[in-house]
């Protein structure tokens, strides 16, 4: 497959504001979210690829942890140290974070620069000062897509195979979307025509699972409680779990599982964490989850959200299973 450097309009618009934004700066960094998906992780090797051959060294910044297998390939190419942010950036692109609190540690180290925030996410605490905010747009990558082609001459094909990632791990490989959302379509038509290839996706995703990941599918779903006569279902994981099994989690494929239950319209899962706990939940109909997600501090997206909690598990899966019988 042959690199294209063709131009494309832009299948969404990128606002005046944002593009005045890249070129007044001459470095910049990019940064994602704490426990990142690949969504972030494309968002930002794209973003950061497409800028730097184009004369705007970009150097990448991430919270970490890189647990999820599929990203796991991209570690090393980011600086996770607060104390190692390029002190000649002076601007900072934000991807796929709908709060502030979601680039921790690294809010500090990036005050004083000038911030664009590109997200996609419903519920949030805005913050920045340029924004490229579509919660209408299902993952972050297609706005990525947009920079690119506005900016880049497209991307490229290392890049588009990043983009793809992302595209189709926030769409469930096209599987969660509606009929009102052809632009993951038209995106993921524009990166195949910039060499990506959702066979090598798809391959990416769904192979190297280590034993562990399995065992602790099989853990939940024997602690899975039903809530609403079944339509509702909460399970978690503790640390101990974690020591048990790995930290290789696949929590998608017991996401699919859950949710192909009959009758179940919304699953939640918390995880035990150093300092606290995670919850997310998903929703097969038109349960707001991003709503239940903001109740207890989060957010997210209609169909998929979360929050994290510093209450211990004991304390904190009690107001979970209330909130999730009371919908
Ligand atoms: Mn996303």
């Amino acid at each position: 497959m042959s690199e294209t450097t063709q131009q494309e309009d832009a299948l969404v618009p990128v606002p005046d504001e944002v593009v005045a934004f890249f070129r007044r700066h001459q470095r910049l960094v990019v940064v994602g979210h704490l426990e990142p998906d690949a969504d972030c992780i494309g968002s930002q090797v794209a973003l950061a690829d497409g800028l730097t051959r184009s004369g705007v060294p970009t150097q990448l910044l991430s919270p970490g942890p890189f647990e999820r297998q599929e990203i796991a390939v991209y570690a090393d190419r980011f600086v996770t140290d607060p104390g190692g942010v390029d002190p000649d950036a002076t601007g900072v692109v934000v991807v796929d974070c709908s709060s502030a609190d979601r680039i921790h540690p690294f809010e500090e180290s990036l005050n004083g620069r000038e911030m664009l925030v590109v997200d996609h996410h419903r519920e949030g605490r805005p913050f920045g000062d340029v924004h490229f905010i579509r919660p209408d747009v299902p993952a972050n990558t297609i706005l990525i897509t947009a920079i690119l082609d506005t900016l880049a001459g497209g991307p490229r094909q290392r890049e588009a195979q990043d983009l793809f990632l992302g595209l189709v791990t926030d769409t469930g490989f096209f599987r969660f979307l509606g009929s009102d959302e052809p632009v993951a379509f038209e995106t993921a038509a524009r990166l195949t025509r910039a060499g990506a290839s959702p066979r090598l996706a798809a391959e990416h995703l769904d192979s190297g699972r280590s034993w562990g990941s399995r065992k602790i599918i099989a853990r939940m779903l024997d602690r899975a409680e039903q809530l609403q006569d079944g339509q509702v279902l909460l399970t978690y994981m503790t640390s101990q779990d974690e020591l048990e099994f790995g930290t290789r989690r696949d929590t998608d494929a017991l996401y699919r599982l859950l949710l192909a239950i009959e009758d179940v319209r919304v699953i939640g899962v918390v995880k035990e964490k150093a300092h606290g706990c995670t919850v997310s939940f998903r929703a097969n109909d038109e349960t707001d989850v991003s709503r239940i997600a903001a109740d207890f501090g989060g957010g997210g997206h209609q169909k998929a959200a979360g929050a994290f909690s510093t209450q211990s598990l004991t304390a904190f899966l009690p107001h979970v299973r209330t909130r999730l019988a009371n919908l």
